[in-house]
């Protein structure tokens, strides 16, 4: 979508440091951190959310990201959260599917 921030990001239009990136996500630091470490993972193609017919692939990729993100964030062992706001109730403003990966601080039991 031409008019889609995470588009423009995912495919280089906006130059962006990426911490993780394979043939159909890529992963780097949100704008407006909760924690030590926030980081999006977000998707080269656009689904407007979890519920969107993301591939089995893409799916897969997202999982390696947030793997391959916990790891270099130093937060695999100690634990992180991972958040997919789907909808505008849910509180999603960039209508582009992306996870948020949340950790380096203690983030309490509560859902959110
Ligand atoms: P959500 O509320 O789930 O839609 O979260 C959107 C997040 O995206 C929010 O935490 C801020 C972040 N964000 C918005 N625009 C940009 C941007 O241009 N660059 C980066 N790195 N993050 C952005």
């Amino acid at each position: 979508m031409s008019d889609c921030i995470f588009c423009k990001i995912a495919n280089g239009e906006i130059p962006s440091e990426f911490l993780f990136e394979d043939e159909n996500v890529v992963a780097f630091r949100d704008l407006n951190p909760q924690a030590p470490v926030h980081v999006l993972v977000v998707p080269k193609a656009h689904h407007e959310n979890f519920v969107d017919n993301v591939p089995a692939e893409t799916l897969a990729s997202m999982e390696a990201a947030v793997r391959a993100v916990a790891e270099k964030c130093g937060i695999a062992e100690t634990g992180f959260r991972c958040i997919m706001n789907t909808g505008t109730a849910a509180g999603q403003t960039v209508m582009h599917l992306h996870m948020h990966v949340l950790g380096g601080k203690p983030l309490g039991e509560g859902l959110i």
